[in-house]
């Protein structure tokens, strides 16, 4: 297994439109077990393909508390979304340091296949409705800070910039 680096926003390589897995093959199991050891030591709830610099429809997500019921989503789909919303405090493994709220359907239906190319489907709600939308955007190229005003948007670039400057001090 390895570590794969996490891209940073404003990386344009996020910004990128992931492709469907065409076979669920070894290749793509690497991938799934390299992806969920990168987010389980990052540590994160949630990784996508794109954040790892792979243009494909593959996510993984856990959100149990012993980080042990690992969510594998291939070729993800959200078929259905409620019309009521909740505000979360979101993260990111690709924004560091920067928590802001965002506003998302409360619940919502998913279509996906696992590693074994098994198709399933499951209701969400709560921080997985909330985890599935934010790591769906991920993979049509768009980062949760872009919910934000403007203002913020530049303040988090300038704050990322500065932290990058200082880690290369290092
Ligand atoms: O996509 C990502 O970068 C992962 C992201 C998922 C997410 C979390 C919360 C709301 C929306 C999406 C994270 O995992 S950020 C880190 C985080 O939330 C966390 C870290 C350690 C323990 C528990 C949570
Ligand atoms: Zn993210």
């Amino acid at each position: 297994m390895a570590l794969l680096p996490i891209l940073h926003y404003p990386d344009p390589r996020l910004h990128k439109v992931a492709k469907p897995v065409e076979v669920i093959d070894d290749r793509i199991r690497e991938l799934v077990r390299n992806m969920a050891e990168t987010m389980y030591e990052a540590p994160g709830v949630g990784l996508a393909a794109t954040q790892v610099d792979v243009h494909e429809r593959v996510v993984v997500i856990d959100i149990s508390e012993d980080s042990d019921q690992l969510l594998v989503l291939i070729n993800p789909e959200i078929t259905w979304k409620s019309e009521e919303q909740q505000v979360y405090e979101e993260g990111c493994l690709s924004v560091p340091g920067i928590y802001d709220e965002v506003r998302r359907s409360s619940r919502i239906h998913v279509k996906a296949h696992n590693e074994k190319d098994e198709a399933f489907e499951f209701d969400a709600e709560g921080l997985l409705a909330v985890c599935v939308q934010h790591e769906l955007d991920h993979l049509l190229g768009k980062v949760f800070v872009e919910y934000l005003s403007p203002l913020k948007q530049s303040r988090i670039r300038a704050k990322i910039r500065k932290q990058e400057r200082e880690a290369e001090r290092v």
